[in-house]
């Protein structure tokens, strides 16, 4: 059995170490966490499972029309998610990430920033960027990949946004290299002077990764106002966490690297803000990392290309939609303060589904960027040989099949003049 380390030492005095402050004690103990023996790190939650608050729980300040918002775009997740879903399954857009489950720790943490706060984003923070004004146009243009497409003008799989103007750095999908860019985004902030910090979400899976400790290092050994938010959802695909780290979560590892550290229930919004708010006010003021860890569950599948029936039960699915819920707590919440009604309610989701409709139709319609978009924009300066070359390749290719092969004339026809930027046919 481990036994903790005793809380104080005892007074006598047996020499001190070089390099540390260490106390020195005669008797010799192992231990295995920083909370007393045989307990877990607590978790910080304002709301209970119907959404009233905890006795003795300080709520965040929030007003009606703040409170209104913050349910407005939980809501707006998962019909957006519901639409992109579907209409994959139906081939109009190549794949989807929901964040069915993930609608506090989402929206409560995006709240809590700065707008101009950096964020360094994994896949599912689809909700900080519609906070931010992106607009679900934006949203629909990226995973159709067309024209309007701002994140990446086409060439990226779906979800993968990015948009400068709402300081969101572009996702990529190789798991927790934002990790230490955030460091490092953090140290660049501190060194220009900004207000502004650097905030960096990955789930418990991409902290597996050896950039998660790379990354934490860094922003704890060269002080940087960097915040990690760790979305423990459960899962990274089909494994469990309980196969992915035998200590207590995520929240363990932080004061390993000496960074102030909270746990809080990722499915209660108010906690979430209050928790993200209070991380971001320590990370700006002391210009140090703080790592936050919101615990929620995966409702839905990994991704499009994921079946998770495959290795969960429905049942256990089935639960975790109804226990905790976060949309339903937060508007029992909202319904108790008189801040909501089931005209509210009705209200709200007709208007979110013809918005999104609307945008999913707009998008659908609009034509693919031009095609020698395709070897633009990677490299800056002179254009290295083998672009040259590949844009040769395809031109000689569309002039021999462009107009004759059926499969690339009805490629062609879905991009802006149709290849004619290429072949010169215009
Ligand atoms: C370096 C790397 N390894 C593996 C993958 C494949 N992969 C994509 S998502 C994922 C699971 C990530 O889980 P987690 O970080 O918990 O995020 P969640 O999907 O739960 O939000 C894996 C293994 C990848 N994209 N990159
Ligand atoms: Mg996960």
């Amino acid at each position: 059995m481990l036994t903790a380390i005793p809380r104080r030492a005892r007074a006598i005095h047996l020499g001190h170490l070089p390099n540390s402050h260490s106390p020195i004690v005669p008797t010799l103990s192992f231990f295995n966490s920083v909370t007393p023996p045989g307990q877990k790190i607590p978790t910080f939650r304002v709301l209970d499972g119907v959404g009233k608050p905890v006795d003795g729980a300080k709520l965040p300040d929030i007003d009606e029309p703040y409170a209104r918002k913050l349910y407005e775009h939980m809501q707006l997740l998962p019909t957006l998610d519901n639409v992109l879903y579907n209409i994959q399954r139906q081939g109009k857009i190549s794949f989807h990430m929901t964040s069915h489950g993930e609608e506090a720790t989402i929206i409560g943490s995006a709240a809590a920033l700065e707008p101009d706060d950096e964020v360094l984003g994994q896949y599912r923070e689809m909700g900080v960027l519609l906070w931010r004004g992106f607009g679900v146009n934006n949203v629909f243009a990226q995973c159709f990949g067309n024209h309007e497409d701002t994140s990446g003008k086409g060439r990226q799989m779906p979800v993968h946004f990015g948009s400068p103007a709402h300081h969101f750095h572009t996702i990529s999908s190789p798991l927790a290299t934002q990790i230490p860019q955030a460091a490092g985004v953090g140290y660049a902030l501190r060194r220009a002077r900004a207000r502004s910090i650097a905030a960096c979400f990955f789930g418990e899976g991409a902290a597996s990764e050896g950039d998660f400790h790379a990354g934490l290092l860094l922003a704890s050994t060269i002080p940087a106002p960097t915040l990690f938010i760790a979305r423990n959802n459960g899962f990274a695909i089909s494994t469990p966490s309980t196969e992915q780290f035998y200590g207590d979560g995520i929240a363990a590892r932080g004061p390993g690297y000496g960074i102030d550290t909270v746990r809080v229930d990722g499915n209660d919004v108010l906690a979430v803000l209050a928790a993200v708010r209070a991380a971001r006010k320590r990370t700006q003021e002391q210009g140090r990392a703080v790592l936050v860890e919101a615990m929620s569950y995966r409702v839905g599948h990994h991704s499009t290309s994921d079946d998770s029936f495959a290795y969960r039960q429905r049942a256990e699915v089935e639960d975790r939609k109804r226990i905790d819920n976060p949309l339903a707590r937060f508007r029992l919440f909202l319904e108790a303060q008189g801040w909501w009604s089931a005209d509210d309610e009705a209200a709200l989701k007709a208007r979110l589904t013809a918005e999104v409709m609307k945008a999913f139709r707009h998008a659908e319609a609009a034509p693919k960027g031009e095609l020698g978009e395709l070897f633009t924009d990677v490299y800056g300066g002179e254009e290295p040989w083998n672009i040259t070359e590949q844009r040769k390749e395809l031109t000689g290719l569309l002039k021999k099949y462009g107009d004759t092969w059926e499969p690339w004339r009805n490629e062609l026809a879905r991009f802006k003049n149709k290849g004619q930027d290429l072949t010169g046919d215009a």
